[in-house]
């Protein structure tokens, strides 16, 4: 077989078809302060196991990633230590003694270089991946996630992370109205609640695709079984 860097993915609702070199994985938010008890998510009343869940689909797609040489990207929801880039808004809709930047047991929650932001262990980026620290929902608002893509010709995304229906979904969405075709991994995302979850993954692919596409991560593997990888 000619080896070949296009990928088509059974996916709903239709195949998802990509060209490896112009392909990125996105992965939201797999930090300690959402994952793990005492961050940011259990301060704001969620059972946190549930994320967990998870992990070793997302270790599985992120080797799956670097096989094929997508361009790999982590994003962490972080804030500076001045929360200058906090808006009140968002600081003030946490419980009065967990908010942004309050002292947490994993130091100050959601706050750039404390330990609670940091990428869980068996996610950490490799050297040459990119890591984005961004202050809102979404992975484009006030990063440069698009010029780093655009530079290097990144057309289709592949999405994984937490939660589903918050930075994950407004994420996907952010990348939609850029032009950007996406695919969310079901089993490599995750919510505090099954059923936003379930109802993300519904509405991401209705109406045609209206946000974009969705695939368990078997049909990446199956596709990737029968097709060389671009070396
Ligand atoms: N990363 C992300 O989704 N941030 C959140 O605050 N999610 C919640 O579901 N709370």
């Amino acid at each position: 077989m000619t080896p070949t860097n296009t990928l088509t993915i059974d996916a709903q609702p239709g195949p998802f078809s990509i060209d490896s070199a112009k392909t990125a994985l996105v992965v939201i938010d797999m930090q300690r302060d959402f994952i793990e008890p005492g961050g940011f998510g259990e301060s704001l009343g969620n059972d946190v196991s549930l994320l967990a869940d998870i992990v070793p689909t997302v270790a599985a797609l992120l080797a799956f990633a670097r096989k094929h040489h997508w361009f790999v990207v982590h994003t962490r929801e972080s804030h500076a230590p001045d929360l200058s880039d906090c808006p009140p808004a968002k600081r003030l809709r946490g419980a009065p003694n967990a908010r942004i930047g309050d002292a947490g047991p994993m130091g100050r929650i959601l706050i750039r270089g404390e330990p609670g932001n940091a990428i869980i262990e068996p996610l950490a980026p490799l050297a040459g991946e990119l890591v984005i620290d961004k202050p809102g929902k979404g992975a484009f608002h006030a990063t440069r996630l698009g010029e780093e893509l655009a530079m290097r010709g990144v057309t289709h995304l592949v999405f994984a992370g937490v939660t589903t229906e918050v930075c994950v979904q407004t994420s996907m969405r952010e990348a939609n109205d850029r032009g950007y075709d996406s695919l969310l991994i079901e089993d490599a995302t995750a919510s505090y609640f099954p059923a936003f979850k379930q109802a993300t993954l519904e509405m991401v692919r209705s109406q045609g695709g209206i946000v974009g596409w969705t695939a368990p991560f078997a049909s990446l593997i199956k596709t990737g079984e029968t097709t060389q990888a671009w070396k």
